[in-house]
């Protein structure tokens, strides 16, 4: 049966059903089909066959070092500039005891980004990583996008691959995912031209594939990019990973226009994030993992995310800094208790998990 949009869904179906791909065109009309139910079941049923009732969770903090930034784009309320208002940088010292929540818990993750600091040196990195080491040799450090790796090799003036492998020996584990935004080159052009772009953000995703560090890719959703162009990101996600497979999960993101240039857009309403999820889902059929990212969807959109593709719940996320600064009115953190009470009331079974999608319990 054909829908208004043209979606042929017995073929969509049959197709998903014997794991074979969607093509962008497929995606793009998922994205404007009216039937908003049946694209979510879809994404469900997919997820369901591979993780079932089942959905996993980090105990985890963001450790955002500074806000300072060399950068101006257009989304983002977090960036300053050295002594204007509300500009801050972290001590080692204070790292230090943030980091102190994560002590002794097993599988803690510590996701650590920030601005692109005009004045430290490119020491300072390698050393904030071995310092956290030194105290917390058990946790996790997921550290710094492709676009702090690429501004590390300059500073440093060495190669990528060469940063990479300085970082990983002082401790660091995997790369988030962030920094992507839309990759396309009218959303780069418009919205980030002075920040590296889609070529780059997938090049130095590769390189770290490459040398075995697994990283994650994020896609800021709900600003001026068509379903068109969201569908050419995921599309070059999938290429890439095709060609990899180093990615472990996704993470579409919202949003959040206070504060930021961009202030007279709407917030993206539930239903479009929910569909963003289960796009998600439904295209990146070589991703292993979805994640619902609560900080920036909402916590009832997270809870909804998991009957449309999401097959984790990110996360305690204690301390983050980013989205907040844009308005987002989520917690900033909740307790592992909330977490398992949430998952478990919206029907979901909680498993909890290290950085690395281990199964924890
Ligand atoms: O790269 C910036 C985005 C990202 C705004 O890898 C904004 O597991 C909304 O990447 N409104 C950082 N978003 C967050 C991120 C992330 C989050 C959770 C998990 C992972 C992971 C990665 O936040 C930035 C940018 O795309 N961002 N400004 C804003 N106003």
């Amino acid at each position: 049966m054909k829908t208004l949009t043209g979606v042929d869904r017995g073929q969509i179906e049959a197709c998903l059903e014997a794991g074979q791909r969607l093509s962008c065109e497929e995606g793009v009309a998922l994205f404007e089909e009216p039937d908003f139910e049946w694209v979510c079941s879809l994404a469900n049923r997919v997820r369901e066959r591979l993780y079932a009732d089942r959905t996993t969770y980090v105990v985890n903090m963001h450790l955002n070092y500074s806000n300072v930034c060399a950068l101006s784009c257009m989304f983002c309320a977090f960036a300053r500039k050295s002594g204007q208002e509300g500009a801050y940088e972290m001590s080692l010292e204070e790292m230090i005891e943030r980091v102190s929540l994560m002590k002794g818990v097993e599988g803690a993750e510590v996701h650590i980004v920030g601005g692109l600091h005009p004045d430290y040196p490119y020491e300072y990195y390698p050393r904030l990583l071995s310092t956290l080491r030194e105290h917390y040799p058990n946790v996790h450090l997921k550290a710094f996008t492709a676009v702090e790796i690429d501004f590390f090799a300059q500073l440093a003036g060495k190669s990528v691959g060469w940063v990479l492998q300085d970082l990983r020996e002082n401790g660091l584990g995997s790369l988030p995912g962030g920094g992507a935004e839309v990759l396309t080159d009218r959303i780069h052009q418009k919205l980030y031209r002075d920040k590296m772009g889609p070529e780059r953000w997938l090049a130095i995703h590769k390189q770290a594939h490459q040398l075995g560090i697994p990283t994650s890719a994020t896609m800021l959703a709900g600003h001026i990019e068509t379903m068109a162009e969201r569908i050419e990101h995921l599309d070059k996600l999938r290429r890439l990973q095709d060609e990899t497979g180093g990615f472990l999960a996704y993470i579409p993101l919202r949003f959040h226009p206070d504060n930021t240039p961009l202030k007279k857009l709407n917030l993206m309403d539930g239903d479009a994030v929910v569909r963003n999820v289960a796009l998600g889902r439904l295209m990146l059929d070589n991703f292993p993992h979805v994640k619902a990212y609560w900080v920036m969807s909402g916590l009832e959109n997270a809870a909804r995310a998991q009957f449309a593709g999401a097959d984790d719940f990110d996360g305690t996320v204690v301390d983050e800094r980013i989205t907040h600064m844009a308005g987002c009115e989520t917690p900033v953190g909740v307790t592992e208790q909330s977490l398992l009470q949430m998952i478990r009331n919206s029907g979901r079974r909680p498993v909890r998990r290290d950085a690395l999608y281990n199964l924890l319990s």
